[in-house]
């Protein structure tokens, strides 16, 4: 059995590659949802949605999150309400949102809502929230007059286009929230826990933050193998570059290490970063030299071999 935690698009992209090399079923994916947002009345989780449209092959090809041939009538329609249309819930987007809505309203965790939604994708991965409480990103960001101001995390990504400096990350509700069902479980029986590509912030920061789980991981250690989300000081999607440096993390795979370093044996870095595998072997973290841009599912399944294979 094979834990992954996965944030959003590049967790999602390397899971569809992982699927490819080991059997879909025996892989549990713990999930971020710090991400997760109320819009309209509708509780939104896009971390959980992009990795249950990508293993259903259902997502949108370019920009990884949300449904493929998605329209947007709906959220347009809104505007002629005053209603604040910046994050575009696409029409068949919003089905999934509805349906999750009403079933937690009527008191489902989101653990079983989650497992549900998978199941009418016919996805066999097991998908797991990090928990079922609630859990928000809250971004300090400063404004071009010095003044502080928090931001939720799709108030920065989206609206703001990740554009105000960062100046702290906080994981809202983090301290009191509880692994969801199977979340200790199934890292404490994993042969292998991978840590996807996704951002070190924001994305592995809030599962780590659930209390439980980086001790999990810490019992784990020569199980756990990373896959650096960072290539050559960039990032390949997202906004990690944007949070890393901010918050005195270097921009690079040795940063990365540093930062998993405590709970992670291994780092799979890019074939572009094999200059700096002495610098993260320096962190503790035993470096994996790979090709990471995952530009198909073909390349994202290579990929996926080459992590399990560095902890086998
Ligand atoms: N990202 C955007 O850049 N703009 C959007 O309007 C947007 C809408 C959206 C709707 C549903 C969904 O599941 C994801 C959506 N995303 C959008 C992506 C989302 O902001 C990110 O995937 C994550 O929160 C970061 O992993």
């Amino acid at each position: 059995m094979l834990v992954a935690l996965a944030g959003g698009v590049g967790a999602a992209r390397f899971l569809r590659g992982l699927v490819r090399v080991v059997p879909p079923e025996d892989v549990t994916a713990i999930v971020n949802t710090a991400d997760d947002e109320v819009f309209h009345g509708l509780t939104v989780c896009p971390d959980l949605d992009t990795v249950t449209y990508t293993l259903a092959g259902a997502e949108h090809p370019e920009q990884g999150w949300g449904l493929e041939g998605e329209s947007f009538r709906t959220i347009d329609a809104l505007t002629r309400y005053g209603a604040d249309t910046w994050f575009r819930l696409g029409d068949l987007d919003l089905a999934t949102h509805l349906h999750r809505s009403e079933r937690l309203r009527a008191g489902a965790p989101l653990s079983t809502v989650t497992a549900d939604i998978a199941r009418a994708w016919g996805v066999t991965t097991t998908i797991v929230p990090m928990t079922d409480d609630p859990v928000s990103t809250r971004i300090t960001v400063e404004r071009p007059d010095g003044g502080l101001e928090v931001l939720r995390m799709q108030e920065w990504f989206v609206r703001e286009r990740t554009t105000p400096p960062v100046v702290a990350v906080e994981f809202d509700g983090a301290a009191t929230a509880r692994p969801a069902p199977g979340v200790l479980e199934a890292i404490a029986a994993a042969d292998t826990i991978i840590v996807c590509p996704s951002n070190p912030i924001i994305s592995i920061g809030p599962i780590l933050a659930v209390p439980g789980v980086r001790d999990a991981l810490v019992a784990r250690r020569d199980r756990v193998v990373g896959v650096s989300p960072i290539i050559a000081g960039t990032t390949v999607k997202g906004p990690a570059d944007r949070l890393m440096g901010p918050l005195g993390i270097e921009v690079s795979c040795v940063g990365v290490a540093e930062v998993y370093a405590p709970f992670c044996s291994t780092l799979v870095i890019d074939e572009r970063d094999a200059g700096r595998a002495d610098d993260v072997a320096a962190t503790g973290v035993r470096p994996v030299v790979a090709e990471t841009l995952m530009t198909d599912a073909r390349v994202a399944a290579a990929l996926a071999q080459h992590a399990l294979d560095a902890v086998a």
